[in-house]
């Protein structure tokens, strides 16, 4: 999956970034116990800042394998992971631009096995808010078979640019409102300050931790309720043995 020299597109950073050891990317989707790589996409109108919150974020660019959707990822840590020996990844998708020339739609391939989608938009443009339920709608609809839904964290961007002068177009109360009839998790962030940025990678491991927690709680309850059946079955047959014996 590594990068191999020119044929990268305009998001490779490789020639910068030596990658020594071969990168693993286990296959997204379904549970995430046992799970040590998440995939993440970053969506939304052009413009609002995804681009410059990916290198926030930050990781490995790893590019090339992805020229054919025009997309790039960066491999991320994740720390605090729920593994104390391993360390969990993520690897977060920028679109390259495409969204310029291809509103809303997006390929399947960007969104396949997603497991986050970062839904971002411009808090100083207006259209960018309006737009929002177009691009959960793609997302939707090319992954819409799939048994868990990606857990999606809209971001509303450029929070550096409100001045008392200058306020913004879209208000916090709108943007929770959206977030909240959705069931979306909601953060604001100045990609260009690097502020909350570090916020979105703590949300996501929260996340993940939180949805290990779960399914292992849904692991023990089905074991206990088949500890419960076996007892049934075996009270039920020792009750038929009595009957027999006393007969
Ligand atoms: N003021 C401000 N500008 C930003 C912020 N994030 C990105 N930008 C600028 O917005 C423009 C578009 O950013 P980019 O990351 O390319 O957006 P994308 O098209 O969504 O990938 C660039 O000029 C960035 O420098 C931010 O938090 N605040
Ligand atoms: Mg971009």
């Amino acid at each position: 999956m590594q990068g191999n020299g020119g044929c990268c597109g305009p998001n490779c950073y490789q020639q910068d970034h030596k990658i020594d050891e071969p990168i693993k990317v286990s296959q997204p989707g379904g549970l995430f116990t046992g799970r040590t790589t998440f995939k993440a996409v970053l969506v939304g109108s052009s413009n609002v800042g995804k681009t410059t919150l990916q290198h926030r974020i930050g990781g490995t660019p790893i590019d090339c394998v992805t020229s054919t959707i025009g997309a790039a990822f960066y491999q991320v840590t994740l720390r605090g992971a729920i593994y104390e020996n391993e360390a969990l990844k993520m690897n977060l998708w920028d679109t390259g631009g495409i969204e310029k020339f291809n509103e809303f739609n997006l390929s399947a391939l960007y969104f396949r096995g997603a497991d986050f989608i970062f839904l971002v938009f411009d808090l100083f443009d207006r259209k960018s808010f309006i737009d929002l339920p177009l691009w959960l709608e793609n997302a939707n609809r090319v992954d819409s078979a799939r048994r868990i839904p990606p857990y999606t964290i809209l971001i509303g961007n450029k929070t550096d640019l409100e001045t008392k002068k200058r306020e913004r177009l879209v208000t916090l109360d709108e943007a929770q409102t959206f977030a909240l009839t959705r069931g979306l998790q909601y953060i604001e962030t100045s990609a260009i300050r690097n502020e909350n940025c570090e916020e979105i990678k703590e949300l996501v491991m929260q996340h993940i931790n939180k949805t290990i927690k779960k399914e292992k709680e849904k692991k023990e309850n089905r074991a206990m309720e088949k500890e419960k059946e076996k007892e049934k079955e075996i009270e039920g047959s020792s009750s038929l043995d009595g009957q027999k014996k006393n007969k």
